[in-house]
C-alpha cells in the first residue's frame, strides 16, 4: 500500500523535482552532474499513462479512413501538449539522456495588437514529460536562439513579408545521429526560404564524439529554379549510403536533390522517376478540383524497415527499408480548412522512386465530426521515433510520435506503432486495384 502511494507521489513529485533541480539550466547550459541525479530521481515518473496498450487501426464507419489510436492514453484518444504559453505547429523529439522525456518545440503565438513594439516571431520549446495524460513542459518554455535573416526580395502581394523578423513553421527532427531544425525565414533567393540548423546548437544537447558538425549556423537550403515566392515544408532524408538529400515537393510532381553542407544542392533527381511516380501519385491520392484543395508535404522524414525489431531474422536492406513521410490533402470550404494525412514511402537508394502511399488517409482518434460535412482540423507537423536512441531508423514494432495542431488553437500528439501508420498501405507496383 505504502509502496503504491509512494509511486503515485513520485508520479506527481518527480517532474516537480526535476523542475526544481534544473530550473532553466538544462536548456542552455551544461548540467551533467545535475542530470545524473535527475536520472535516478526520475525513475518511472514520466511514463506515459498506459504505454503498453495498443489498439490496432480500424476502418471508420464511412470506410473513408483508417482510424489510429494512441498507445499512451487509456482511451486511445490523442493527448494534449501543454507549453504553458500559446504554441502551435508542435514538434516532438526524444530527449538524448532521459527515457520518457521529450523536447517539444513550436511556433509561439504572437498577438500583434498587444505587442506592437516587437514584431519578432519565435520558435519556442521546453523539456516535457507526460503528466496525467498530457505532454507538458517540466522546465521553463524558452525561445530558441535562431538568428533572423535578411531578405528584401519580397515584392507585390508579398512585399509586407520583408518586414518579418524570425523563424516560422519549424520542423524539429532526428537525423541518423543528431537532431536538426528546418524553418522558414527571409530568403536571399526568393521572398521566403527554408533554412536548416543543427538543433543541438539551440538547446543544451550533450554532444557525442564523431557526430557531424554540419549546419552549426542557420543555412538557407537552395533549390533548382524556379523558386516559389514562399517556399515551404521542405524535408531532408538520408539514403542508404548516408548522403543527405532535400525533398522540396511531392505533388503534383516530386522535386529532390543532394544537399551539401553549405546549403547548395545538386540537380533535381525527380525527372528520372517521373513516369513511375506520376502513376503512383495518381493511383492513391485524390484527384483535385481546380480550387480550394491541394496536396503538400507536411512532416520531416524517417527511415523504416518493414519487419519487427524483435524478430531475429529481421535485417534491414534496400528491399525492405524505405524513407517515410506524411503528406496532407488540404481542403478549404466555408472558411474552414481540413487536412487528411497520407503516409508516403519511397526508396532509400537511387533513383529514390516512390514505393507506397496510404490507400485511405489516417483518422486520429478523438477527431470530431460536426453538423454537415465539417470535421475537426488537425494538421500534422512532425513525425519522429518516440523512444530515445532510435534516432532516424526504426522498425514496424517501434513507436512513432506525431505532433499536430488542432483547430489552430491547441497543440496535440499521438503515439502509434509504425505498423499502424502503414496498415494496408498501397504499393506502387502491385497489380490489384
Ligand atoms: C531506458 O530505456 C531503455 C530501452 O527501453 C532501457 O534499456 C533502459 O533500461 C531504460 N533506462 C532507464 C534508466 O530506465
Ligand atoms: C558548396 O559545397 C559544394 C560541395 O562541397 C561545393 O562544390 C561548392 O563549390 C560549394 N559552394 C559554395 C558557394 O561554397
Ligand atoms: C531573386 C532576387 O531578387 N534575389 C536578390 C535577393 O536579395 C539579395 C540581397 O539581399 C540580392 O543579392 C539578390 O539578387
Amino acid at each position: 500500500m505504502i509502496v503504491r502511494d509512494l509511486k503515485r507521489l513520485a508520479l506527481v513529485v518527480g517532474p516537480l523535482l526535476v523542475l526544481l533541480l534544473l530550473s532553466a539550466s538544462l536548456w542552455h547550459s551544461h548540467s551533467d552532474d545535475i542530470a545524473s541525479h535527475v536520472g535516478s530521481l526520475l525513475g518511472q515518473g514520466g511514463k506515459p499513462e498506459a504505454s503498453s496498450t495498443r489498439r490496432p487501426p480500424t476502418l471508420t464507419a464511412d470506410e473513408k479512413h483508417y482510424e489510429i489510436y494512441s498507445m499512451s492514453t487509456s482511451d486511445g484518444k490523442f493527448f494534449d501538449i501543454r507549453f504553458g504559453i500559446e504554441v502551435f505547429n508542435p514538434n516532438i523529439i526524444p530527449h538524448q539522456t532521459f527515457n520518457d522525456t521529450w523536447y517539444i518545440v513550436g511556433q509561439a503565438f504572437m498577438d500583434l495588437k498587444v505587442d506592437q513594439a516587437d514584431t519578432t516571431v519565435h520558435e519556442s520549446g521546453c523539456i516535457a514529460q507526460f503528466l496525467n495524460g498530457v505532454l507538458m513542459c517540466i522546465d521553463y518554455v524558452q525561445h530558441l536562439p535562431i538568428e533572423p535573416t535578411s531578405g528584401g526580395n519580397c515584392t507585390g502581394d508579398f512585399a509586407y513579408i520583408s518586414f518579418n523578423v524570425g523563424p516560422h513553421d519549424a520542423r524539429v527532427f532526428m537525423g541518423p545521429q543528431s537532431p536538426y531544425i528546418i524553418y522558414g525565414s527571409n530568403s536571399a533567393f526568393t521572398c521566403f526560404g527554408q533554412f536548416i540548423q543543427d538543433f543541438r546548437k539551440l538547446v543544451n544537447w550533450e554532444y557525442e564524439l564523431m557526430t557531424p558538425d554540419d549546419f552549426a549556423v542557420g543555412t538557407e537550403i537552395e533549390r533548382p529554379a524556379p523558386y516559389a515566392p514562399l517556399e515551404k515544408n521542405y524535408f531532408v532524408f538520408w539514403d542508404s549510403k548516408g548522403d543527405m538529400l532535400v525533398h522540396y515537393d511531392l505533388y503534383p510532381k516530386r522535386g529532390f536533390g543532394k544537399l551539401e553542407t553549405n546549403g547548395t544542392v545538386g540537380p533535381d533527381l525527380a525527372p528520372k522517376v517521373k513516369d513511375h511516380d506520376d502513376k503512383c501519385l495518381k493511383r492513391y491520392l485524390p484527384e483535385l478540383p481546380a480550387d480550394h484543395e491541394s496536396i503538400h508535404q507536411a512532416t520531416n522524414s524517417m527511415k523504416v524497415t518493414l519487419c519487427n525489431r524483435a524478430d531475429a531474422g529481421c535485417e534491414p536492406h534496400d528491399g525492405n527499408t524505405y524513407i517515410m513521410t506524411i503528406a496532407q490533402h488540404k481542403t478549404y470550404y466555408n472558411y474552414h480548412s481540413e487536412y487528411e494525412p497520407y503516409v508516403v514511402l519511397f526508396q532509400q537508394r537511387a533513383p529514390y522512386e516512390l514505393h507506397a502511399i496510404s490507400r485511405k488517409p489516417l483518422w486520429i482518434h478523438g477527431r470530431q465530426r460536426h453538423e454537415g460535412r465539417r470535421t475537426d482540423m488537425m494538421y500534422v507537423t512532425s513525425a519522429n521515433w518516440r523512444d530515445r536512441g532510435v534516432n532516424y531508423h526504426g522498425y514496424l514494432d517501434d513507436a512513432v510520435i506525431l505532433g499536430f495542431g488542432y483547430e489552430d488553437k491547441h497543440s496535440a500528439g499521438i503515439d502509434v506503432l509504425a505498423a499502424d501508420l502503414l496498415h494496408d498501405i498501397g504499393l506502387c507496383d502491385s497489380e490489384e486495384s
